[in-house]
């Protein structure tokens, strides 16, 4: 299956996007291959930023959104049309600066979207200013005496906005990359997965990371107070899956087993008759 197009690629030579967009495109394929999804059922969005290019570099349906606002379009499309699997890539400064108020609701009403956030803690685009994830200290092109802020930690703020799937990966460690876009687009309900992506032009951050990223081995991811103590460890970076637990679904609650898209004519009047069962 090719997933590749014909547009020209314009993120720096050794970029973080690359590795992940490659264990991106093996993950869908393996999905795809297995009969889990049709290649035509999966929809993606992204915001903007470097990371959105991805949106070009891809041969899926797609939606290019505004800053901030690939969950809210994507969200949009899944209600449409609840029997498509949907992903949604954003940057640090997108997801967790301009977007970060849909990241709280989509967790909390647990839609059944994808998240992918690259984190490489910084500004890329537009040539380095700091983000909410960017360390204490970080001089860039809005900090030039350093940020003076302590950096967020975006898997407690998943974990606390109930998000029933929350993971971190890293670039750096593509094979398992794979493996938890695999996990997280199989999830039903909100997936929130972290990534670790270097920007090698304005925080090349390969080297320090290759140090702190390690695997999960002793991990129980339906173990929430674990998966919080996890969430804390800041002086090295865990990755894997810290929480996963099954619950009922925005668009499954909202809409019962109602497909407005097969429905065209449907009126609110129907939705309504849905909740009058309860
Ligand atoms: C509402 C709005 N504010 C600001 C911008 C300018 N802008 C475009 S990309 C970008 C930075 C993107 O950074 P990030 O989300 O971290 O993605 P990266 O480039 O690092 O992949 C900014 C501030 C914009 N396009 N729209
Ligand atoms: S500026 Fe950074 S994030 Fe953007 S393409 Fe170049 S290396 Fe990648
Ligand atoms: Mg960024």
């Amino acid at each position: 299956m090719e997933l590749g197009t014909y547009a020209e690629n314009t993120w720096c030579p050794g970029c973080g996007d690359m590795g992940l967009q490659n264990a991106f495109k093996r993950s869908v394929t393996a999905l795809v291959e297995e009969g889990y999804v049709k290649k035509e059922n999966i929809v993606i969005s992204a915001g903007i930023g470097c990371h959105a290019k991805i949106m070009d570099y891809l041969n899926l349906n797609s939606f290019y959104s505004l800053h901030g606002r690939a969950l809210t379009t994507i969200s949009g499309i899944k209600l449409g049309n609840p029997d498509l699997k949907v992903v949604s890539f954003q940057g640090d400064g997108d997801a967790l600066a301009e977007g970060i108020a849909h990241i709280v609701h989509g967790a909390k009403r647990n839609i059944d979207v994808t998240l992918i956030v690259h984190d490489n803690r910084v500004y890329s685009l537009t040539t380095g200013q700091f983000t909410p994830t960017s360390a204490k200290g970080f001089k860039g092109k809005s900090t030039p005496m350093g940020n003076v802020e302590e950096p967020m930690n975006p898997i407690a703020l998943a974990l606390a906005s109930g998000a029933t799937f929350v993971a971190r990966a890293y670039v750096g460690k593509i094979k398992h990359l794979q493996e938890i876009f695999k996990a997280a687009i199989k999830h039903e309900g909100f997936s929130f997965v972290q990534v670790m992506q270097p920007c090698v032009t304005f925080l090349n951050t390969f080297k320090e990371w290759n140090e702190l990223a390690y695997i999960m081995e002793d991990h129980d991811p339906s173990d929430f107070d674990a998966a919080w103590k996890r969430s804390r460890e800041e002086d090295k970076m865990p990755l894997g899956i810290f929480y996963q637990t099954k619950a009922p679904t925005y668009e499954k609650e909202l809409l019962g087993d109602l497909n407005p898209s097969e429905n065209p004519e449907v009126k609110m009047g129907e939705i309504k008759a849905i909740f009058s069962e309860r």
